[in-house]
């Protein structure tokens, strides 16, 4: 009943409009004064007053349209369908008619149209702010950056380039809500807006809301929760709501960082201090001055390896490469990553911390001190780099790289993507592998770069011409194209390794490779099963399933072996820096070298589960590795103690931005 009122008033209102409020503008602007209270009255003589409330919707029908132009004519944001373009239309709405709605709260017309007068200035203010913003930075603000210095002589230098007199279009909901107040006659409301009428006009924005957020999630699974691009969030929630949700997880860290004051060093510095190993001197500065070639291989998870399906092999390069003598080939690795997947896996490997439990890391504390692998190497006369052909803010990257110290993003602009060239996730693995080559053939040597292959994502879709194998055959789809894309990742690693000796920088570089998470989550355990060949998948094979691959090539060294100690991602930076000949003694990390002796067998997860070489432990249950046999308890306890020890002392680092305080050169506090 309500709905109707209100579909009544705006109609109403819409048709009044189209008669009367030109008038009324026309005759405002070419009139050389201001109007005057006679000449008002005189044009209001014969229009009926308007319905109650006709500003409230003026002010929200102007800013809509507005917010949905601003999108269309100043964001460059791939609309792919109209599903698409329709939550694109709707996605500011929930938010105009809930802060707009405020108004209706206050006692009388005159607070309210000034309530309305500032929300419209103030969402006038964010949106041209994102509009100019992203005029520089091709990307949507986001607090930290705002609060980054050399971002606001970068902004303070370009905001006069960048502002133009047509911009005055970005006020034009305000200008037109300060008319409508001062010149339509609206009838009044007597007192305040009645309880009825404000609970449904909130029922009707709570709905909306959800109706918005139901067919993103629809569109973009997980997107609050997992996928921290700036421009699906914008496409899917708007700039408004997506401010608020910035607002939201930057105070949260913010706090907990204000809260520290270093003093928690002493503690994480005696436990960094006793996990460290001895360096191996026969590793150690084996690869110096090489180029470091570091591969993420996506959603690549170990039982790939060595293994077949229909047959025929999944991965042929890989498993020639796992038996090669210049490949150390880590079989009882497993990934560390928590809701930042591929993120998370290069934070671990360039930091050897682990992400944060509640969010991806990229995205909460791209603001913090790092003390990456990056920045050693840059300080060791590396050019370092990111090679990934994808929007540089898919997971914060762009600015979780500069707090890494990444000297430069080759992000999806370096790359010539078209239709033919890309599938799934954009560019396919092979072109990527090939362009990525032409650009290492500019770099300055020595060059440390990190790759981020993508071809093999969820859904794992791919065009017939790349599919070398059959796919596998259960009634589950996921998991029988999975062996698909992987064999075609597997022919992309071949493909990187040919165009590198063509390229001559193959005898000089050291390429390491990493799965970077699962790519079959536990939703596919039943075609898992069937594929693996059990009756079921249990906590511990799961556990067990969270292994990936991790190699170590280093060309004509002929040191290579396969290595089956129990390891993790957070072992990879000490690893490779070692190997490099750069000590890491006085590093805040978690991991060890992985050919010091002192390394122990022993992976926790970043939700608590761990391996060792004796025993799993998954779903609050310990178990005998052996035989996947559960076991007592208290054989596990040791490690549960020391797994919950790591994590938060990881934890503390991250939340209190620790390493502001601490001077890797002297292992103490500044
Ligand atoms: C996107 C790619 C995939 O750039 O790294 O991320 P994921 O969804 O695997 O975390
Ligand atoms: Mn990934």
């Amino acid at each position: 009943m309500k709905c109707v009122v209100l579909i009544e008033s705006v109609t109403k209102l819409l048709r009044f409009c189209k008669k009367r409020i030109m008038i009324n503008f026309v005759s405002f602007i070419y009139r050389t004064k201001i109007v005057t209270k006679e000449s008002r009255r005189m044009l209001g003589m014969n229009l009926k007053k308007l319905p109650k409330h006709s500003i409230l919707v003026i002010a929200i029908v102007t800013t809509w349209i507005k917010t949905y132009i601003t999108y269309q004519t100043s964001f460059d944001m791939k609309i792919e369908n109209a599903m698409q373009q329709f939550i694109l239309i709707i996605n500011p709405l929930a938010f105009l008619l809930f802060i707009y709605g405020i108004s209706l709260f206050f006692k009388t017309a005159k607070v309210r149209n000034r309530y309305m007068i500032t929300v419209s200035i103030i969402l006038s203010i964010v949106n041209y702010g994102n509009v100019a913003f992203y005029r520089f930075f091709n990307d949507f603000i986001t607090l930290p950056v705002l609060f980054q210095t050399s971002n606001f002589s970068d902004l303070g230098n370009s905001a006069g380039s960048s502002m133009y007199w047509t911009d005055i279009f970005y006020f034009t909901d305000v200008v037109l809500l300060i008319l409508a107040v001062k010149f339509l006659p609206v009838a009044k409301e007597a007192t305040v807006v009645k309880l009825n009428m404000r609970r449904t006009y909130f029922v009707l924005s709570f709905a909306m809301l959800f109706l918005n957020l139901g067919l993103a999630e629809t569109e973009r699974p997980q997107l609050l929760t997992r996928s921290f691009d700036r421009e699906l969030l914008v496409k899917n929630i708007g700039t408004y709501n997506y401010q608020l949700y910035d607002i939201f997880i930057q105070s949260k860290s913010h706090a907990q960082r204000v809260l520290a004051d270093g003093s928690e060093l002493t503690d994480v510095t005696n436990y960094v201090k006793s996990n460290q190993g001895e360096n191996n001197k026969k590793t150690f500065g084996v690869a110096k001055k090489r180029n470091v070639i570091i591969v993420s291989l996506e959603s690549t998870q170990n039982f790939v390896i060595n293994n077949k399906v229909n047959g025929q092999e999944i991965t042929p390069f890989l498993n020639k490469l796992s038996k090669d003598k210049d490949t150390f080939y880590f079989d009882n690795f497993y990934h560390q990553t928590g809701l930042g997947k591929t993120s998370d896996a290069e934070f671990i490997i360039e930091n050897s911390l682990y992400g944060t439990g509640r969010g991806a890391v990229f995205f909460t504390n791209s603001g913090n001190t790092f003390d990456s692998m990056a920045e050693k190497l840059n300080g060791n006369g590396y050019y370092t780099s990111v090679l990934h052909a994808n929007n540089k803010s898919f997971w914060n990257r762009d600015m979780m790289y500069q707090a890494l110290k990444i000297k430069h993003f080759y992000d999806v602009d370096s790359y010539h993507v078209t239709d033919a060239n890309s599938a799934n996730w954009g560019l396919k693995d092979i072109p990527y592998m090939d362009q990525s080559v032409n650009i290492m053939k500019t770099m300055p040597q020595p060059f440390y770069t990190r790759m981020i292959t993508l071809s093999n994502h969820f859904p794992f879709t791919s065009d017939p011409e790349d599919q070398f194998i059959k796919p596998y055959t259960s009634d589950d789809n996921t998991v029988n194209r999975y062996f698909q894309t992987e064999r075609y990742t597997d022919e992309a690693i071949k493909e990187l390794f040919t165009d590198l000796k063509k390229a001559g920088l193959y005898d000089n570089s050291i390429i390491v490779m990493y799965g970077d998470h699962y790519g079959i989550s536990e939703n596919h355990n039943k075609a898992m099963a069937q594929y693996l060949g059990k009756d079921s998948i249990t906590p511990f094979d799961s556990a067990q399933l969270q292994k990936v691959p991790f190699f170590i090539h280093i060309p004509h060294s002929g040191v290579g072996k396969q290595m089956h100690e129990v390891a993790g991602q957070m072992d990879v930076r000490p690893t490779v820096l070692h190997l490099l000949g750069v000590d890491t003694k006085n590093d805040l990390q978690m991991g060890t070298d992985l050919f010091s002796k002192d390394h122990k067998d022993f992976v926790t997860f970043r939700d608590g589960r761990f391996v060792t070489d004796k025993l799993v432990y998954a779903g609050e249950v310990c178990y005998d590795k052996k035989n996947g046999e559960k076991t007592d308890l208290s054989k596990c306890q040791p490690y549960i103690d020391q797994s919950n020890k790591k994590l938060e002392y990881s934890d503390k680092i991250i939340n209190g931005d620790l390493l502001r305080f601490y001077d890797n050169e002297t292992g103490k506090a500044k």
